[in-house]
């Protein structure tokens, strides 16, 4: 089987319906046909200032949700970042492997750091990008699914495989993103221009899946759309429609052609209603089922711990070999 791996931070909260739809789901499809490596990333999330206690639930909270959205502990290896120590210490090696300008050239960075202001940046936000070529190559995975957003960060992967492997003999797997077309990009609900997400999203623009249903419900109904009223899906001139489409047809895998036709001549409020009704159905099972794996940490631990110890056992693997490689005198 093909190995798939990919992480989510844990710094939010709640999931968004950006997350979920960019990549959890894809994670929940590809545990049935890849072997499949998960993680919450809680090494990522200490990149902006974190409090321990409300990290330590975040973490826990992040792995209720990724079983609640349908992760199986006996089809997949869900486990917590900072559970494998070598991602940390291969990170280091491919620190030493990148040059200072090509790190500087991550638009994540750019961004995240041009939000905080650029004296409070970390340098870990600005290595970040280089502990998740660790986090892929560890693993040795073939495809990593994630939103757009991480195009450039699998790119850099592939590089620094490439650099490896060219300088020190074939150590490394060269992964490639798994994007899917659809669902690569969700947008902000208030502002179809830029993607949803819980550093740069408002309030009423970011649908995070633990919140009330009724909050849901009410930012659907008052996502922008245009001053129009025909439903189409086209991205440049109807981004909000679009979005919305988008978001209907992937949780009801109705396509989008059938929804433009069963809401012809009706207007945006049919679409929105409906729509409202559709995440309600979905947030709330969802909301429950993470409530249950939550209320029995003990039961939530273990699998954990159990997900641990299967990644670790890859890890530490490639870990030796990559160090042996590297000229690292072995330890007796
Ligand atoms: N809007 C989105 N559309 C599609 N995919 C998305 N992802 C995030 N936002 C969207 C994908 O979700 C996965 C987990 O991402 P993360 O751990 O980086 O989550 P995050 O940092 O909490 O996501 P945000 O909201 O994007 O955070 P900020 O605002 O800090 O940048 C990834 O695969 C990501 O692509």
């Amino acid at each position: 089987r093909p190995r798939v791996l990919s992480g989510i931070q844990p710094t939010a909260g709640s999931f968004h319906l950006g997350n979920y739809l960019g990549a959890v789901r894809q994670w929940v499809d590809l545990q049935e046909t890849h072997d499949a490596f998960y993680m919450v990333v809680d090494l990522h999330a200490i990149t902006l200032p974190q409090d321990p206690k409300e990290l330590r639930a975040n973490t826990r909270l992040a792995a209720a949700q990724l079983l609640a959205a349908g992760l199986d502990p006996d089809r997949c290896t869900l486990f917590v970042q900072s559970h494998v120590p070598e991602h940390a210490q291969l990170a280091w090696v491919m620190n030493c492997l990148t040059g200072f300008g090509e790190a500087s050239r991550m638009t994540q960075f750019k961004d995240k750091s041009a939000r905080q202001g650029a004296d409070r940046a970390s340098v870990g936000l600005f290595t970040y990008p280089i502990l998740q070529v660790a986090d892929i190559l560890l693993y040795q995975a073939n495809e990593v699914p994630v939103g757009e957003d991480q195009r450039q960060h699998i790119e850099l992967t592939r590089d620094l495989a490439e650099r490896f492997n060219g300088r020190f003999g074939e150590t490394f797997t060269k992964p490639k993103p798994y994007i899917l077309k659809e669902t690569a990009k969700i947008y902000d609900l208030q502002d179809p221009s830029i993607k949803m997400s819980k550093s740069a999203s408002t309030p009423k623009g970011l649908i995070n899946l633990l919140d009330e249903p009724r909050t849901t419900a009410k930012k659907v109904k008052s996502a922008v759309t245009d001053t129009d009223t025909v439903i189409r899906y086209d991205v440049v001139e109807k981004p909000g429609v679009s979005n919305l489409l988008t978001i209907y047809s992937t949780l009801t895998g109705a396509d989008i052609p059938e929804l433009e036709e069963k809401y012809a001549g009706k207007g945006y409020g049919a679409l929105k209603t409906d729509l409202a009704e559709v995440m309600v159905d979905f947030v709330t099972p969802f909301k429950e089922r993470t409530q249950q794996y939550l209320d029995d940490p003990e039961t939530l631990d273990a699998i954990l711990a159990k997900g641990a110890e299967k990644a670790r056992a890859v890890a530490a693997e490639t870990l030796a070999q990559a160090y042996e490689r590297v000229g690292f005198l072995p330890a007796k």
